[in-house]
């Protein structure tokens, strides 16, 4: 068969720097618009992008919603890097026939890593004592300088049990010899309760009992500041937490006055409310490990995402090596199915 004319090709966006071969892929099928240059969007600028488009490959720096989608008549399919996708309205999409996909599964163990290195690094103050020796504050070894807590034997608490959380709690409890509470809608299958040795237990339990708590969960309007000044007044004071998933989901000047007044013994932080901003005063506090939304971030998991998100993009325009196989849909985008799980 003739390769169709260039005019007659679906056309594509591609919103950020993904990586240039995984991203050249594309343009066996279709018209790519990629984009050379990490790049702020506007949301009128995203609207423009997409109009004219069949599909676009986004990443969470991209809100798409029904502004972004009203003049976009020929939009057919939308792929998230990433496993959240808190950035889609998935109501609107579903609502105009466009599939959305995104990409869990490839990012699992690499973000759970992340999430344990962070719990690690709050407990055991390391960047702190990273900081107080590159100052050259490290004059005289001391019996008591830095003295963190325990990871090993403690307890870990796991805030929402998708995917990424198990692969934590499996860390936890074969790794470290953890005990693993977890708090989730639902309750696991005992199969893989007893594969990550976890208990799951209510939302005030959790908080109370946990060691080391890290929050997991996808965040929504409904999960906004489910760790506010309520839920940290309940906390150990040893305890650390740890917050892998979206900044939302911390009140983050009810975290900084408890870590301030020593209500709670140190957090760790990939993900802001604000992102890239961060609140000044966590900024200035010595018992906060600070990160810029890396928990993917190694090379091998970053192209495997990219690789998932291209296939995604062929797979529901129809093209492709992959045609005919489903792309990985978000829950509820495609009618009939809800695969996508956290
Ligand atoms: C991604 C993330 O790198 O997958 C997620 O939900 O938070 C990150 O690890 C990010 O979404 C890229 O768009």
């Amino acid at each position: 068969m003739p390769a169709p004319s260039a005019a007659s090709r679906p056309r594509v966006w591609v919103s950020q720097p993904l990586f240039d071969d995984i991203v050249a892929r594309l343009g066996e099928h279709f018209e790519v618009g990629a984009t050379a240059q990490v790049t702020v969007w506007s949301p009128a600028q995203v609207a423009a992008k997409l109009r004219g488009c069949d599909g676009a490959v986004v990443t969470l720096n991209e809100r798409i919603g029904t502004a972004e989608i009203v003049q976009a008549s020929s939009l057919r399919a939308i792929a998230n890097v990433g496993v959240g996708y808190d950035n889609l309205d998935v109501e609107a999409l579903r609502a105009r026939g466009i599939v959305a996909s995104n990409t869990p599964d490839v990012l699992t163990e690499t973000t759970a890593d992340m999430g344990f290195a962070l719990l690690m690094a709050a407990a055991r103050r390391i960047t702190e004592g990273e900081r107080w020796l590159r100052d050259g504050r490290w004059t005289q070894w001391s019996f008591d300088t830095l003295l963190g807590s325990d990871v090993h034997g403690s307890t870990l608490g796991i805030l929402g049990m998708g995917r990424i959380g198990q692969a934590i709690a499996r860390r936890g409890a074969h790794g470290f010899g953890m005990r693993v509470l977890y708090h989730n809608r639902s309750r696991l299958p005992e199969r893989i309760e007893r594969n990550s040795r976890a208990a799951r237990v209510d939302f005030d339990t959790l908080l109370r009992e946990s060691d080391h708590l890290v929050l997991v969960l996808p965040y929504s309007p409904a999960t906004r500041h489910v760790i506010d000044s309520t839920a940290l007044a309940k906390m150990k004071p040893t305890a650390t937490l740890t917050n892998i998933a979206r900044g939302g989901l911390i009140d983050e000047a009810a975290l900084a006055d408890a870590l301030a007044s020593g209500r709670l013994a140190s957090a760790a932080l990939d993900v802001f409310e604000g992102e890239p901003a961060v609140d000044p005063r966590l900024l200035a506090l010595d018992n906060v490990v600070l990160t810029p939304h890396v928990g993917s971030a190694s090379l091998a998991t970053r192209r495997a995402m990219a690789e998932l998100a291209v296939d995604n993009l062929v797979a529901a325009l129809g093209h492709g090596p992959r045609a005919g196989d489903p792309p990985t849909p978000i829950a509820g985008t495609i009618p009939g199915k809800d695969t996508a799980k956290r």
